[in-house]
């Protein structure tokens, strides 16, 4: 593991992730895409506009290549989630 982001997170920490991101990828192909990222936020949270949900793609999309992958996932899940 190289990637900054993963330098605060125990292995089983990384583990819990991994699960997250796979329930994501509906069609495992190893990416997220915004489709799928539009499905997930609208069971989620129902009330999530398209516009937003789209907004928060292109956040976490750091590299801009259409897709979320695991460790963009980590970045944004280190920075929303890592405050509890
Ligand atoms: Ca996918
Ligand atoms: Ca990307």
């Amino acid at each position: 593991m190289t990637q900054s982001t993963s330098n605060s997170l125990s292995p089983e920490q990384i583990d819990a992730i991994r699960k997250d991101y796979d329930f994501f990828d509906l069609d495992k192909d190893g990416q997220i895409n915004l489709k799928e990222f539009v499905e997930l936020l609208t069971i989620l949270s129902p009330k999530t506009k398209a516009s937003h949900v789209e907004e928060g793609f292109n956040l976490i999309d750091n590299n801009g290549d259409g897709f979320i992958d695991f460790d963009e996932f980590l970045a944004w899940w280190h920075e929303c989630w890592w405050e509890y």
